[in-house]
């Protein structure tokens, strides 16, 4: 059963309340595909980008994408914790990450790479950064966060879409994944110590991300060093090669 089949499955048990708030399980169908949409072009703007740097510097600087669209009760579950009012047009209006990619980088300086390339496009626009990378949370959570809004063209026209970008390392997101899951198991004994202690990998992580990086910079350094040394000793070998 590919993704499509499970998420009409799933809307046609939508339970009353949210077709209520929401629409019929159809016009949630139909809304909720403009984002599937929007994650598209956006995925696509990050791997055209993402392929350009990996030809210039020889190197990936994302490791992987994720996306997701919200669903229905979680649409709800928002707009009712925000206290706006409950209807579609309500969500459309102000929540803005009904859409979410999520890219994973190889370092920290990646990641404001892959942002700063993004966010330059014309047809992009900002309108929310939450650093969480330079301002952490105070439970350690490390990631930046952009709300965008691109424009979709759809048969009836174009539509602009906002999408949540959220950017960290594979490091940052091995720790938000466990995090999350402590947050929805109800019976944690010993609570405090588990954060405490998610706090100090947190800073563990941090202080690594920032030694690989320093890392990555020697090799890099070496490997340069290495190939002016080829082409000096052997000039006509690399002739292709441009310093
Ligand atoms: P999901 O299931 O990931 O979509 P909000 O937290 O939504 O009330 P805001 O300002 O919309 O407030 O969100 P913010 O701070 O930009 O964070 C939004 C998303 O970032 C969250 O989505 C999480 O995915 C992630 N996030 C933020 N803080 C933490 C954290 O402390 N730990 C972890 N693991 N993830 C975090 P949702 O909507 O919570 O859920």
């Amino acid at each position: 059963m590919d993704n499509t089949q499970k998420e009409v499955i799933t809307l046609a048990n939508l339970p009353v309340s949210t077709q209520q708030i929401l629409g019929t399980a159809e016009s949630i169908r139909m809304e909720l595909m403009h984002y599937t949409c929007a994650l598209r072009e956006v995925k696509t703007k990050l791997v055209v980008l993402s392929d350009e740097f990996s030809a210039q510097r020889k190197r990936n600087p994302i490791e992987f994408i994720t996306s997701r669209v919200k669903t229905p009760e979680s649409i709800v579950n928002k707009l009712k914790r925000k206290g706006f009012p409950l209807s579609m047009e309500s969500a459309v209006q102000n929540l803005y990450d009904i859409a979410g990619v999520r890219v994973i980088c190889s370092f920290v300086d990646d990641i404001y790479s892959v942002a700063n390339m993004l966010t330059s496009q014309d047809d992009v626009h900002v309108l929310m950064v939450k650093d969480y990378i330079k301002n952490p949370k105070p439970n350690g959570y490390r990631s930046l966060h952009l709300i965008i809004s691109i424009p979709v063209f759809f048969s009836q026209g174009k539509r602009e879409m906002y999408v949540e970008v959220q950017i960290r390392t594979i490091a940052m997101d091995f720790w938000a994944s466990l995090e999350h899951d402590l947050k929805y198991k109800k019976e944690v004994p010993d609570v405090d110590r588990i954060q405490r202690e998610l706090k100090k990998c947190a800073d563990d992580i941090a202080a690594t991300d920032q030694k690989m990086m320093r890392l990555r910079d020697e090799i890099d350094s070496m490997r340069r060093n290495e190939e002016i040394r080829v082409i000096r000793n052997f000039p006509g070998e690399r002739e292709d090669y441009v310093i």
